[in-house]
């Protein structure tokens, strides 16, 4: 296959079709959609319960032109394994991919991942992270970001949204070394597809980590979903990297790191945050803006927590960024 460089080079063929019940905006089904068509028809599905079986799977039919499996919440990592081990036996070998939520895989099925990413099984796992457990009405997860309102994390007068900050799954993934594992974003296309495209070249324990905005679930416009994502990106709310060989590089730099103010007002979610928690927010933002794009340039919207860039990060160890 040739190299896909452009959004131009995408194959036109639809392995995820219309039909599917995402609602408007849905920043997971733009995702899927594309995802597969990069994959194509030689590959083997499997989805755990998620907003994407709900949206996609009513018995017996489904959105998938490939073969495709659902059974339950917690075990991609190991459903995945085995269909690649029948695989195995049967002298087979389409790409098998995991497509779970980001409860799927930085909460309940965080054992199952683990595993397969330690035994550095060859398979291609997608999380695609909508920040909480949104088929089930919008719970918080691992994922879920600092402040944000979610219905186990309410707005009152004793709690004001999520008090614990977004755990770092990619920093988890890199401490399994896999051959290659990757942040995606839908705003980024032509960064999006090489990312896949290389996913699927790629033999051994392949990582993709999409970030997938919800429209209820994040009390936001539809026709802002990629919006979104886009300012998400230049406030590093969401970095774009890769990590191969050991190695993690940045692929998409922003010129200025824009204050995070302008990605939270684009949601509901965030709302009610006030001066002191947008503050904490900004600081954390800063922290990780200076270990994954270096500190040679001041920003000026970390001005105010400038010992930030002297403070090792936590997660230096596992990510070494060149
Ligand atoms: C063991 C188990 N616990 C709980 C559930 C109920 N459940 C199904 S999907 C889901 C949340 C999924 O969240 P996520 O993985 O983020 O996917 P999303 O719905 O956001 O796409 C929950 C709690 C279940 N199916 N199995
Ligand atoms: S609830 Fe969110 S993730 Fe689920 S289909 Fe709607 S927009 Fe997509
Ligand atoms: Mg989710």
């Amino acid at each position: 296959m040739s190299e896909m460089r452009t959004i131009k080079d995408m194959p036109v063929n639809d392995m995820f079709v219309s039909g599917h019940g995402a609602c408007a905006g849905c920043g997971m089904a733009v995702a899927v959609k594309n995802i597969m068509r990069i994959l194509g028809a030689d590959t083997t599905v499997y989805v755990p319960a998620s907003c994407l079986v709900v949206i996609s799977a009513m018995y017996p039919t489904s959105n998938f032109r490939t073969p495709y499996l659902f059974t339950a919440f917690e075990n991609t990592g190991a459903v995945t394994t085995g269909i690649r081990a029948a695989q195995r036996r049967r002298g087979l070998s389409s790409t098998v991919v995991g497509l779970a939520g980001d409860g799927g895989t930085f909460d309940i099925g965080l054992q199952a991942l683990s595993g397969a990413a330690e035994r550095n099984e060859d398979i291609l796992y997608v999380c695609l992270d909508n920040e909480g457990y949104m088929n089930t009405g919008i719970q918080r997860s691992g994922a879920t970001p600092f402040g944000a309102w979610t219905t186990t994390t309410p707005v009152g007068t004793k709690v004001e949204g999520k008090r614990e900050f977004k755990k770092d799954i990619m920093a988890i993934i890199a401490a399994h070394d896999p051959p290659y594992a990757a942040s995606l974003s839908i705003a980024h296309f032509n960064d999006f597809i090489k990312k896949v495209e290389k996913a699927k070249a790629k033999k051994g324990f392949r990582f993709l980590h999409v970030m997938t905005p919800c429209v209820p679930g994040w009390r936001s416009d539809p026709s802002m979903t990629v919006e979104i994502a886009r300012m998400a990106v230049e406030t590093g709310m969401w970095t774009l990297y890769e990590i191969e060989d050991g190695e993690a590089r940045t692929t998409y730099k922003p010129q200025t790191m824009l204050p995070v103010t302008d990605y939270l007002k684009l949601q509901g979610r965030f709302r009610h945050m006030e001066n002191g928690d947008v503050a904490k927010l900004q600081e954390w933002l800063c922290a990780k803006w200076y270990l994954h794009y270096g500190n040679d340039m001041e920003q000026p919207v970390c001005a105010t927590f400038e010992k930030m860039k002297r403070v090792r990060h936590p997660h230096e160890e596992q990510l070494h960024f060149i």
